[in-house]
């Protein structure tokens, strides 16, 4: 930190009494859902201050204790910028750790939420049947060491397990990550664990639970250290911790929380709903199926953000496309959405050059992320005899990027759960078509009856062939042709 530069401080000194567990505290949440939070309390009142639970690593509470875990949030818009400081949260606690902290802190009468961000593979699942991996290691060891979770369901689990015990309702489940009915996948893992410990536990969480699915919305890109700098110089205060993110924000929920207890949220725009899946399938194959389309293709071309990759014109008309011709013609539109204005609005929040999120960062974790961005509209197209050309490219390139070379030769810093299985099958496969075959038999991404259609196969052998010997421009430009 700057000698000379005084550290962000709490404005008023006050916290608001705790109500909300967050675990995963990353700058998406940060961002997004803790605004939320706050605005409604501005608006409403209420005692929803937030503690947040990193699962593993202490940076975040060491970077936000010493400004008393207020920290700023930077609306970066294409024309500008605007800061305010965010003091919705009231520390946060470090699961490794002390994960007794966090179970008490999860078992506390005044709390009525936990919500969740702890990406795709937080929730031990397998991605292509939204199943508990019952052999994953923290699922083995939370199972055997009730005092100790290591995993977001373990700490669910043995959190309610806890309140059931202390005769306190249980907790709503917010999960506010990029899944599919993501509130339907995360009862579903949380029933089976519980259903592992006691069968009593089980029918207590099925029958008194709840958890809402949501659709959450707003672009954070990483924050970076010259972020950090350029705020202090601006503001005349060292934030360790500032998130920075687009004008635009979305949050839809269903209305189902434990004992109808819960922010304000309709007073702070958040859509509040009786079925979320027709939002949650647009957002996630329009924006997040385009976003690792273009970063994997993007990354093998050479371009380092979503902004730089929109601005060259063969990826914009990529784009585009996969939107007009293969993704939106099978989507049922929420009512009053024009799914026509969405992705036009959609192309124009890529194209924000303040924003500059990397290719590689949203290229991390392809296999948690492909099944529920890509593979379902492919799978659907080819049920209905619609083109899947733009997006089987996208998913030959993911194989492309897995194998960890780019296309100047280069190593790629590959980060996925299965990243060191997936880069020995596909470097003990010779040729295009036995990468692809190699690939396509993991089962937690691939269904069979996806990896056996002839149709998708050999577009992806084609693609992958072409990748290789004249690169993902080249390739996408003749794909257009
Ligand atoms: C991105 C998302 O990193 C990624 O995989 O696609 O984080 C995306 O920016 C958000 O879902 C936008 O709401």
């Amino acid at each position: 930190m700057p000698a000379d530069t005084p550290r962000l401080t709490r404005p008023d000194g006050q916290k608001p009494k705790t109500g909300i567990i967050h675990l995963g505290l990353g700058a998406f949440y940060r961002a997004h859902g803790a605004i939320y939070i706050q605005e409604a309390m501005q608006a409403s009142g209420g005692d929803w201050g937030i503690i947040g639970v990193s699962l593993m690593r202490p940076d975040q509470r060491d970077a936000l204790a010493p400004q008393d875990f207020a920290y700023t949030a930077v609306e970066m818009g294409p024309k500008g910028e605007t800061a305010r400081v965010i003091d919705v949260l009231n520390g946060v606690l470090v699961a490794r750790e002390n994960p007794q902290a966090v179970l008490d802190a999860m078992a506390a009468a005044s709390v009525k939420i936990v919500s969740l961000t702890v990406t795709e593979k937080g929730y031990c699942h397998e991605p292509s049947s939204g199943r508990l991996n019952r052999n994953h290691p923290d699922i083995v060891h939370d199972l055997a060491h009730a005092e100790q979770p290591t995993s977001a369901i373990g700490f669910l689990v043995r959190a309610l397990e806890k309140r059931k015990s202390a005769g306190l309702p249980p907790f709503t489940v917010l999960c506010c990550d990029n899944l599919p009915e993501n509130g339907r996948v995360v009862r579903g893992v949380v029933l089976e664990f519980a259903e592992l410990i006691s069968a009593e536990l089980k029918d207590w969480i099925a029958a008194q639970g709840a958890f809402p699915s949501t659709m959450v919305d707003r672009i954070v890109p990483a924050t970076k250290p010259e972020d950090i700098t350029a705020l202090s110089a601006k503001t005349g205060f060292y934030d360790a911790s500032p998130v920075m993110h687009e004008p635009f924000r979305q949050w839809v929920v269903e209305d189902t929380f434990v004992h109808g207890a819960r922010p304000d949220l309709g007073a702070v725009g958040v859509q509040l709903v009786d079925n979320v899946t027709p939002f949650e399938h647009m957002k996630l194959r329009c924006l997040n199926g385009t976003h690792s389309s273009l970063a994997y293709l993007g990354y093998l071309a050479g371009h380092e953000t979503i902004a730089d990759t929109v601005a060259d014109p063969v990826f914009a008309t990529f784009c585009k496309a996969l939107w007009d011709q293969e993704i939106t013609p099978g989507l049922h539109a929420p009512q009053g959405v024009s799914l026509a204005d969405y992705t036009r609005a959609l192309f124009e929040r890529y194209s924000n050059p303040a924003i500059r999120h990397r290719t590689w960062q949203i290229a991390m974790d392809g296999s948690q992320k492909l099944p529920q961005r890509i593979l379902g509209t492919i799978a659907e197209n080819l049920a209905a005899n619609r083109s899947i050309k733009g997006l089987a490219l996208a998913v030959a390139a993911w194989m492309r990027y897995v194998g960890g070379v780019d296309e100047k030769g280069e190593v790629i810093d590959v980060r996925d759960p299965l990243a060191a299985r997936l880069k020995s099958l596909s470097d003990a496969a010779a040729t295009p078509r036995e990468k692809v075959e190699a690939l396509l038999a993991v089962r937690e991404i691939f269904p069979a009856s996806l990896a056996q259609n002839t149709a998708f196969t050999s577009a992806l052998i084609e693609n992958y062939s072409r990748l290789a010997t004249q690169g993902a421009r080249k390739t996408i430009e003749e794909l257009q042709a």
